[in-house]
Order: C-alpha cells, then sequence, then structure tokens
C-alpha cells in the first residue's frame, strides 16, 4: 500500500510538471510553436548538462535580457531544470563546462578574445557555438547586434526542440531580407479586415494604460522566426491613428516589442493633412502639406524613436491619393519620405493600384502605372508589391514587375491571411505558393535572375529590401484561427529572413516544433502540407481561373457574378466562360499582358505550346473542345481538375486520420474537424463550379463524372450575410 506520504509526494511531483510544461499542456495553441515540450529523459539530462549556467553581457540591456529569459524559459520546460543565472563581470573569466554565454562580439573581453568567425556573420545574424576549451565544453551565443543575439537563441532553441542536442553546437545564419515585417488590416474599433481570427489584438482603447500579455508573446513568437517589423493598423487607414492620443498608444507598443527587436510602422491616409491636419488640400507639392507631414514625423519619433515609417495604400480602391492633384505616385511617396528621412525611416508604397475609369486589362494597370516612374522614387522609398497581378489569389503567376523596375526596391507583399483560400478553417499551407513565386524566373538579367533575388535585392544590387506578410493574428486563442494557419505566419518569417528556403523544410521544422519530432508523422505531414495548395487550386481555380469568389466576403464559388458596378469586380470579367469557349485572351491578339514580362518569359506565357497549363485560361481563351497535353478536352480536363481537387480534400482528411495518432488528442480532432468542413466545401466548390460551366458552355458531362446533385439556381441562392472580414 502506498504511504500517505508518498502519494502527496507523487502528487506534488505530478503538478510540478504540469506546472512546468505550463499552458503549453492545454494544446490550445496559444504557445504556437513555441511550446518547448518536455525532452525525453535521457536527452533532457545531456542537455542541462551542457547548460548549467547562463552568462550574459554586460551591460544587460532590455533586449539582452529578453534573450536570456527566453533561453532559461526553453530550457527549463524543455528538460525541467532551469540553468543558473551568472551575470558578467566583463573580466576575462573563463566560462566552464557546461556555461552558456549570450552576448554580442565585442560584448567582454573573453568573447572578443576567442576569435568567432565574426567576419562570416552580417547584420542582425547570429553564430550558435560549441567550444572545448581547458576546463570542459561551453556554448556560445553571439553576434554583432542585440537582434542577432535574440535570433541566435531562438535558433538554439529551435534546434533543441527538433530533437537536436547541445554537442558540437555550430549554428549560425543571417538574414537575407533587411525589412521583415506583419501587416495588419486591423482598426482602430478593433475589426480586421480580411481577418478569421477574431478581433484585432491591439485594444486601441485601453491602450496605453492598460497592456495585454499577449503584445510579448506577439513579440516573441516574432522574433523567433525573425520579423523585425509591424505596421500597426490596416491600409484603408483612418487618419486618427496619426493623432496624439494613438501615437501614445502605438508608442506603448513600440516599447514592449522594442527588446524582441521589432519596430512599428503605421499606413499612412493620404489625406491625414485634411482630416485631422486642418488643411484644405494634401497636394504633395503643396508647401504647408509638406510642412505638416515633417512635423508629425518629428512628433512620431519623439515619441517612437526607432519608428519604422509609413505604409501608404493610395489611389487604389477609394482611398486618396495625389493623382488627385494631378500628382504621380513618386511625387507622393517621395514627399513622405522627406518627412521620414531625417529620422531613419522609410515610406512603402503599395502597387496595388487599378482604375475605376480606365479600361485596361486591370493586371496590366499597376505595371503600367509605375513602370515609368521607375528610377524616380527617393532613396527610402520601397514599393510594395503584390506577389500576382491580380489579388492574392489561389495560383497568379508572378507580378510582371518584380523585374521590371530595376532602379526601385520592391517589397514583396505576401498574404498571409486566406482572404480567397478558405478563410482559416481550409489547410492550405502557403509556404508552397510563396515558394512557387519567390523561385519563379524573371529573365530581367537573363536566365535565374529569379523574383527571390529582386526581393533580397541581389539581381539589382539595392541594399534596401524588404518583405511584407498579410497578418493572420487575431484575439482567437490560437491567434491565427486553427492550428494549421499558424504554419503560414511561421512560413511568412522563415521566407523573410531567407527567401531560398524549401517550403518543405519550413513545413518540417514546423511540425516538429508545433506537434512531435516522430519522423513519420512529420514527413506524412509535411506531405499533407504540400500538397494542400495546389489541392485548393484544383478545387476552387484550376487551369488559370482566377477571382470567381463570391461578392464582398469572398468566401465560396461565385463564378456567375456580373452585376457588379465595374466590369473588374465581376468574376465573369476573368473567365467570360460562353458557348464559344473560356478564358481571358492576355497574348498579342488580346490585351497583351505578356508584353509586360521579360522576353522569354512572355513568350512561354503567350504561346500555346509552351504556356504551362497552370496559367492556361490566365493567358488565352480556348474554345471547350481545346485538345490538352494529355489528349482530353479541355472541358473534360476542367472537370477531371475540379474532381481532383475533391479527392484531394479527401485525401489529405484521411491522411490526418492516421497522423492524428502522434498528436494530442485535442489538436487531433480539432484539425479533423477543420478538415470536414473543407471537405464539404470543396464539394461544394466543384459542384458549383461545374454547375455553372457546364451551363455557360452547354456540354455533356463526360463519361463517368458525377454531375452535381444541385440545380444551378441553388448554388446561385446561397447567401452569407455576416461572413467575416468583409
Ligand atoms: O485583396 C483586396 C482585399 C481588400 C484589401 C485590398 C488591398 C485592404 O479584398 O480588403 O484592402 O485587397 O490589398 O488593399
Amino acid at each position: 500500500m502506498m504511504t500517505v506520504t508518498r502519494r502527496l509526494h507523487l502528487l506534488m511531483t505530478t503538478l510540478a510538471l504540469l506546472a512546468m510544461s505550463g499552458a503549453g499542456l492545454a494544446e490550445d495553441g496559444y504557445d504556437l510553436w513555441l511550446r518547448y515540450a518536455p525532452l525525453p529523459a535521457a536527452v533532457a539530462d545531456k542537455v542541462s548538462a551542457q547548460a548549467r549556467t547562463v552568462t550574459v553581457g554586460q551591460p544587460l540591456t532590455p533586449a539582452l535580457a529578453a534573450a536570456r529569459d527566453e533561453l532559461r524559459l526553453g530550457l527549463s520546460r524543455m528538460t525541467g531544470s532551469s540553468p543558473v543565472l551568472a551575470e558578467s563581470t566583463g573580466e576575462s573569466q573563463a566560462p566552464r563546462e557546461g556555461d552558456i554565454v549570450i552576448g554580442t562580439f565585442g560584448d567582454s573581453q573573453w568573447l572578443s578574445a576567442l576569435d568567432l568567425p565574426a567576419d562570416d556573420i552580417g547584420p542582425e545574424g547570429y553564430l550558435v557555438r560549441t567550444i572545448a576549451a581547458k576546463d570542459g565544453r561551453y556554448t556560445v551565443i553571439a553576434g554583432h547586434d542585440e537582434r542577432g543575439v535574440v535570433y541566435g537563441v531562438f535558433a538554439l532553441l529551435r534546434h533543441l526542440q527538433a530533437g537536436g542536442g547541445m554537442a558540437g553546437l555550430d549554428l549560425s545564419d543571417t538574414p537575407r531580407v533587411k525589412l521583415r515585417l506583419l501587416n495588419h488590416w486591423d482598426n482602430l474599433d478593433r475589426y480586421v479586415e480580411r481577418g478569421y481570427a477574431g478581433q484585432s489584438i491591439w485594444d486601441w482603447w485601453r491602450l496605453p494604460n492598460i497592456v495585454d500579455p499577449r503584445y510579448t508573446d506577439y513579440a516573441r513568437a516574432n522574433a523567433s522566426i525573425g520579423i523585425n517589423g509591424t505596421v500597426l493598423n490596416n491600409v484603408n487607414a483612418a487618419a486618427e491613428v496619426l493623432t496624439p492620443r494613438y501615437i501614445a498608444k502605438a508608442a506603448k507598443l513600440a516599447d514592449i516589442f522594442r527588446p524582441w527587436g521589432i519596430q512599428v510602422y503605421l499606413s499612412a491616409r493620404w489625406s491625414a493633412p485634411r482630416d485631422i491636419g486642418g488643411l484644405d488640400t494634401a497636394d504633395p507639392l503643396d508647401p504647408d502639406v509638406r510642412r505638416w507631414w515633417r512635423e508629425k514625423a518629428d512628433e512620431i519619433y519623439a515619441a517612437i524613436p526607432d519608428f519604422g515609417g509609413f505604409l501608404v495604400k493610395a489611389n487604389s480602391e477609394g482611398q486618396p491619393g495625389p493623382r488627385e492633384y494631378g500628382r504621380s505616385h513618386a511625387d507622393g511617396a517621395n514627399m513622405l519620405a522627406a518627412a521620414v528621412a531625417p529620422h531613419g525611416g522609410v515610406v512603402m508604397w503599395r502597387a496595388f493600384v487599378y482604375s475605376e475609369t480606365d479600361p485596361e486589362d486591370r493586371v496590366r494597370q499597376a505595371y503600367t502605372e509605375f513602370k515609368p516612374l521607375d528610377g524616380e522614387f527617393a532613396d527610402n522609398v520601397l514599393v510594395q508589391v503584390k506577389n500576382g497581378p491580380l489579388d492574392f489569389q489561389p495560383r497568379e503567376p508572378f507580378h510582371p514587375m518584380f523585374g521590371g523596375m530595376p532602379e526601385t526596391p520592391l517589397m514583396m507583399e505576401f498574404q498571409v491571411t486566406k482572404e480567397y483560400l478558405g478563410f482559416s478553417t481550409h489547410l492550405v499551407y502557403l509556404g508552397a505558393l510563396w515558394e512557387e513565386v519567390l523561385d519563379a524566373d524573371t529573365w530581367a538579367d537573363g536566365q535565374g535572375s529569379t523574383v527571390a533575388k529582386v526581393v533580397d535585392g541581389r539581381l539589382h544590387g539595392h541594399e534596401l529590401t524588404g518583405m511584407a506578410g498579410v497578418a493572420n493574428i487575431g484575439r482567437d486563442r490560437d491567434w491565427s484561427g486553427s492550428d494549421f494557419d499558424q504554419a503560414n505566419w511561421y512560413a511568412f518569417g522563415r521566407l523573410a529572413w531567407n527567401p531560398e528556403l524549401s517550403s518543405r523544410d519550413i513545413a518540417k521544422e514546423w511540425l516538429r516544433q508545433t506537434f512531435s519530432t516522430d519522423p513519420a508523422f512529420v514527413d506524412g505531414a509535411a506531405d499533407l502540407m504540400m500538397r494542400s495548395r495546389e489541392a485548393v487550386v484544383d478545387y476552387m481555380t484550376p487551369l488559370g481561373l482566377t477571382h470567381i469568389m463570391g461578392t464582398g466576403h469572398h468566401y465560396g464559388p461565385a463564378p456567375w457574378v456580373d452585376d457588379l458596378g465595374r466590369p473588374e469586380w465581376n468574376p465573369v470579367y476573368y473567365h467570360h466562360a460562353g458557348p464559344d469557349g473560356i478564358g481571358f485572351d492576355r497574348t498579342a491578339s488580346g490585351s497583351n499582358a505578356v508584353e509586360q514580362y521579360h522576353g522569354p518569359v512572355g513568350e512561354r506565357f503567350g504561346d500555346l505550346a509552351t504556356v504551362p497549363d497552370e496559367y492556361l485560361l490566365w493567358f488565352h481563351r480556348l474554345p471547350w473542345d481545346h485538345e490538352m497535353a494529355d489528349g482530353k478536352t479541355l472541358w473534360e480536363s476542367l472537370v477531371a481538375h475540379y474532381d481532383h481537387g475533391v479527392k484531394e480534400a479527401e485525401a489529405m482528411r484521411e491522411a490526418w486520420l492516421s497522423l492524428g495518432k502522434h498528436v494530442d488528442e485535442t489538436r487531433r480532432d480539432r484539425v479533423a474537424d477543420f478538415l470536414d468542413v473543407q471537405v464539404a466545401e470543396a464539394r461544394w466548390w466543384r459542384n458549383a463550379c461545374l454547375a455553372y460551366f457546364q451551363d455557360r458552355a452547354g456540354l455533356d458531362w463526360p463519361a463517368g463524372v458525377q454531375p452535381p446533385p444541385h440545380s444551378l439556381e441553388h448554388y446561385q441562392s446561397l447567401e452569407f450575410p455576416y461572413a467575416p472580414g468583409n
């Protein structure tokens, strides 16, 4: 029989263990990829033997303290024992077996005495290395700057979470892109435009006095993947964010984020001098307007000394802009750039511009407008370009501005939130989509001129580089609205750090930290993630179809919509399906959008013999009986793609049912429920689209194909008031 004391002891041990693993045990998703789950006992012992003491450089700045605390948190959760804290005396006191020393290269005498390969590491880069010394082995985590030290700590924790040990450590890396930013489309009333994870995490009303602990966890999560800036408010901006009240609120967030290396930026409403400044113009060449922005910038920098700068959506979808005054985008951007330049700030000017009065093919318009401005932007301006020329669709060819504006730093804008890809309910791993874009060859300077090289500045020799991700973060407990949507946040950060990383490797890295290191699970789940992107393309918009989502909210299929105010708002604009065929002619006989690409690319897209099936109907209008490479007609092929998409969704669900055994019950079931929704919605997409296209084509169903279970009218009658994010 167990004695009372022994029972008590057991209970205490269990409670202690529970407390140690913290919120992670509930697996509610809050801890993201920073769960720091307990390591197997044998591994944990070895790790703690090499992590007995943490010594941190002097002076102990907030950033170094943050790095140290994160390291101790991670180690204690993973190993069950917390390393002892030792503060460096600054003397040349040699570390001993089991020490971890963190600091910048120049920090202390012995760190600089070590002769570490600091020259191989660039700004914000890190080095994590085991050093064999007389008194035993110890570990150094160092960088030139504090951000590098923070990133080094996270690199070590990532390595340990993924099952790596402390022996023979030699991890080092430097980010390839300078500005690695989230863009929040968060309104000041906490509504998130295109947000599917609840309200905004910024509690604007209660800031700056009341501070949600989430703000720190947000910063930790971002720092762990190398994100170094965040635009707090929606590009459809309210001018009030530039008033003193809101500047104070933003300043509070900046204070919280600073130790983690994250700078705050704001979206500026172009007409702010009129809206809140008492001027009667916002003309960028007007001296009063220029003075107003200069003083506004000074005011912001007084409150936020490391303020990053402004993001601007101008003359786009109803937003005010310089064109109202007959000025160009360069005039507008340069005026703001002059206001922030004395403080080292930047302006990110969005190229997502199309006009209600312009009959030009919508996908051509941004290039047409910006290309002539190449070379006219100030040195601290980046032009921020969406990955494709339309609007974050499941698949688009890369935007021809990449490779087309050599004199201008182009910042990539990806959408992490899944406005057009099933909101947060569908499992779609965007790493695969982004990798496809970054790997695309622009041919700007011969073969191998990839979009990645444009973005990281190598192709045209730009120092100022950037990548932005429209955040998928909200107040939901799991931050992103579903377990697998966290992977998209993670992958964005990793690709912004290095646009040439493999999306499959990133998926595996994320899976190990988030779910399990079991190789059978990691390989299987990575396969599932990788196939998820093509699945959504197939059940939504195969063969180069695009923008056939429901009006406004963009939820569900509505390829039939043809009654909206502007031609390019209507799905039918993008395919014009009729008895004669389907697709948009963008060859020389049509809108000639292919001419915006460099020769070999334009030729490849423009020629039916070479255009990839993925972009077929994006660039070509074809009869339904057009013969595909595999001998099927276009109509048969379209049906086959939709069917394949549904099969893939079903297969993903099946795969999860067996992979789920490696995962805690809570998350296993939650993911399974989401996959049930995805399968049902994939069928709906397939049925609704095929019912419509069959009606337009007037063709019979190919042999063996299951006709949709409902009439076209049924699908057309579905309505979705209160769909989120609209
Ligand atoms: O994708 C579209 C969205 C709008 C968004 C716009 C943009 C912020 O439907 O909600 O507005 O793009 O990128 O500016």
